[in-house]
């Protein structure tokens, strides 16, 4: 039997109608990508434009100022959503490459279980098929504005005329209409707006043209008095939009020094000759007048980014205006149907974005506008109208909330918490509430935007950026706009380190662990190269024996070169050591990579460890689960093959050195991944070592990396080892 614990408390308020408590309420969640609060009116006054159907949401209900994500993009931003956990255990970090795992427990299966009806249109983005929902139909990837194709739950494609978020909308009441009226629902209607490539439709072509839209004021940041990481960007309105993709010019390129080329504008080429000519009739005009006031030399630098801010956040407003009219018909049809009473609507959006600020457009950057989610309720009877809440919520708490609803119960693997008891308290955060939110972002080449995560408390903000191992520190009441990182303010050192200490307090809450969490170095072309290489060498097999590791593994391609060619060279063996990578970098290339060629190896040699330690001296525990991942990985993919484990190397001069003692704990925790019978674990350190336990110099003579000699003395102390459990026959030297 369900029960409702929500009924509890919707007894206990004088405002509830008898009808509401006696069936748990539906919920309509309208999601869109990209959208900032500063273009929405509820939230930003209406500076830029006016969202009337949002609004009313918030004039309705209650809004959330203090909404975040915990890692700006799309698709990792919806996996939070669906599983109420952070990046790092739902497993979907990043965009690039990822597909949801959708065999995990999700808040839409678990309403589904408890007698809800659920349904998705639209945008989806997590690169595996939804599950959950009774029905379905989604963009497939990040879908089109004109004329989209939308992938179905058999399999196939259909492609339907009209415009995106019209579509969505269509989608969205045909499902209400067709539904099952007896049972509660979920309907999760998700926009495509408003993305790249702010492709507006029809009829709000040349809407904003008799305005100039207000600029922020930081368009021209020149990102001083913060980490040299921001420089690195491109997300710059300034250098990076494309002439056709972007700002919607026809042709070639015209203007090369002020526009990037290569990508044209694909809506265009999707629309029918009907569309084209309402386009063309919008745009020509303005992109003429443009063209000759370049030619006759009428802008200043400066003036032709103002001009591309103005195309750009107009485009993108026209997106927002399009999808907030459909929101407006959605609420519309929950009125006619007599359905809003017992309905929960919220609006919300993957991630903020960045509307000129920093002279960005995109997001990643845990910084405020990118950082911030809209999140507006609406909840008769319940919510009081025109509510603000200012408690610190995360995209990670609506699952337990929309459970805490349905009264189904809430897994304890869900690492949110459930919004009621903010929602009941009139949007004040209850005493036990949190005072600090984790966010992480994982690094991806598109726009280039360094991996750093960080917490934030309702006044400061730290952020990591492990790259370059800097922490940046803002007080966002003083500097609202993070224009000034204090990190090394003397003022600020107490904060710092209350900070540094929150952080490390979430991440052992959360279960954060970098060692495990698996990182490329693609952003390093030495290390992309060789990461190439190797993938064409794993490709072309047969590879009987791998090795594993870092720099010292790399170094069998140096000074271990001789020794290697005696022993390795005939077994078929690949070196994947990369010099500087710690567990996360070994482990990223062992998931991602295409071991295509190596079909039936015989043995994994795997010694790597002692970055974690040299960059971060980071604690042993946490590297030993990142070669605990690594051993997994290798058994997982290959369950035939033995694994040869081998403790991490001793290092510095003596016993005593703080780093040596960090790689002798990690040796005493993995000793205990020998308890897999297909793992053997082998410390070989005493080789290298002196009696007293110093290492000698011709042995390491950098106190880490070893001689010719100390490869000599490695391939020796293992080759029992080797030839047995990888079937080889026994090298003598
Ligand atoms: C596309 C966009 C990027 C955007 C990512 C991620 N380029 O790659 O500008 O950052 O999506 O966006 S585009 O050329 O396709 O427009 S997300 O919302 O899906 O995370
Ligand atoms: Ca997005």
């Amino acid at each position: 039997m369900r029960h409702f614990p929500l009924l509890a408390f919707l007894a206990g308020l004088a405002l509830v109608p008898a009808a509401i408590a006696a069936k748990p309420p539906n919920i309509v969640f309208i999601f869109s990508d990209d959208h900032a609060l500063e273009a929405i009116s509820a939230y930003s006054g209406g500076r830029l434009n006016q969202t009337p159907n949002i609004d009313r949401l918030a004039k309705e209900g209650m809004l959330f100022e203090n909404s975040f994500c915990a890692n700006s993009i799309c698709g990792p931003s919806r996996a939070n959503i669906l599983t109420g956990k952070h990046s790092h255990v739902n497993g979907f970090l990043s965009n690039e490459r990822a597909r949801f795992d959708g065999s995990q427990m999700t808040f839409p299966k678990l309403l589904q279980k408890a007698g809800y009806q659920t349904a998705l249109m639209g945008k989806w983005h997590l690169n595996s098929d939804p599950t959950g929902f009774d029905q379905w139909e989604i963009l497939p990837g990040q879908g089109s504005y004109y004329n989209p194709v939308f992938l179905q739950m058999d399999g196939s494609r259909k492609q339907r005329p009209g415009y995106c978020s019209d579509i969505i909308t269509d989608l969205s009441l045909d499902w209400l209409e067709e539904r099952d009226p007896d049972k509660p629902f979920l309907l999760m209607c998700q926009h495509k707006a408003p993305h790249r490539n702010w492709s507006p439709p029809a009829r709000h072509l040349t809407l904003f043209d008799d305005r100039k839209i207000p600029e922020p004021d930081t368009l021209f940041d020149r990102y001083e008095n913060r980490s040299k990481l921001l420089q690195e960007h491109e997300m710059g309105i300034a250098k990076h939009m494309f002439w056709g993709h972007d700002m919607k010019f026809h042709g070639k390129n015209q203007f090369p020094g002020a526009f990037r080329d290569g990508i044209p504008n694909r809506e265009y080429e999707r629309m029918t000759p009907a569309q084209k000519a309402l386009w063309d009739a919008a745009y020509e005009p303005k992109n003429q007048a443009f063209i000759k006031a370049m030619q006759e030399g009428e802008l200043s630098e400066e003036g032709i980014v103002r001009w591309k801010y103005q195309r750009y956040i107009k485009d993108y407003l026209r997106t927002v205006q399009a999808m907030d009219d459909g929101i407006g018909r959605v609420l519309d049809y929950l009125d006619a149907h007599e359905l809003t009473d017992n309905t929960i609507v919220i609006y919300s959006s993957d991630q903020g974005f960045y509307l000129g600020e920093h002279g960005w457009y995109d997001k990643r950057w845990m910084f405020e506008e990118s950082f911030k989610m809209p999140f507006l309720i609406r909840w008769p009877g319940i919510l009081n109208p025109g509510t603000r809440s200012q408690a610190l919520i995360q995209n990670i708490d609506y699952a337990p909330t929309f459970l805490e609803i349905a009264g189904a119960e809430v897994p304890k693997e869900i690492q949110g918490r459930s919004l009621l008891p903010v929602l009941k308290n009139r949007g004040y955060a209850p005493a036990d509430w949190r005072e600090a939110l984790y966010y992480a972002y994982y690094g991806e080449r598109t726009h280039h935007v360094a991996a750093h995560d960080g917490v934030r408390t309702t006044r400061h903000k730290l952020m990591h950026f492990p790259r370059t191992r800097e922490w940046q520190l803002f007080d966002l009441v003083r500097d609202p706009q993070e224009m000034h990182s204090l990190h090394a303010h003397p003022d600020y050192s107490d904060v710092l380190e209350q900070m540094k200490e929150r952080y490390a307090r979430l991440r052992d809450q959360y279960g954060v662990n970098s060692a495990a969490i698996p990182v490329s170095r693609l952003n390093e072309s030495w290390w992309q190269q060789r990461y190439q290489s190797k993938q064409k060498e794993t490709r072309q097999g047969p590879g009987k024996l791998l090795f594993i590791g870092d720099s010292i593994t790399q170094g069998w391609e140096g000074a271990g070169n001789d020794v290697w060619q005696q022993y390795y060279a005939e077994r078929d063996a690949i070196n994947l050591g990369f010099s500087g990578d710690r567990t996360e970098h070994a482990l990223w290339r062992l998931v991602k990579g295409d071991f295509k060629g190596v079909t039936d190896p015989q043995l994994a040699v795997v010694m790597i460890g002692t970055n974690n330690t040299g960059h971060l001296e980071q604690d042993p525990e946490e590297t030993r689960v990142g070669i605990e991942k690594i051993v997994a990985q290798l058994r997982g993919a290959y369950p035939k093959m033995p694994v040869l484990l081998l403790g991490v190397f001793p290092r510095g001069a003596t016993p005593d050195d703080p780093m040596r003692r960090i790689n002798v704990a990690i040796n005493e925790r993995i000793a205990a991944l020998a308890s897999d019978e297909k793992v053997t674990f082998l410390d070989i350190g005493k080789t290298f070592l002196n009696d007293d336990g110093s290492l000698p110099k011709d042995i390491m003579p950098d106190l880490l990396h070893l001689s010719p000699k100390g490869y000599e003395l490695w391939a020796e102390a293992i080759e029992d080892q080797v030839a047995s459990l990888g079937g080889f026959s026994k090298v003598t030297p």
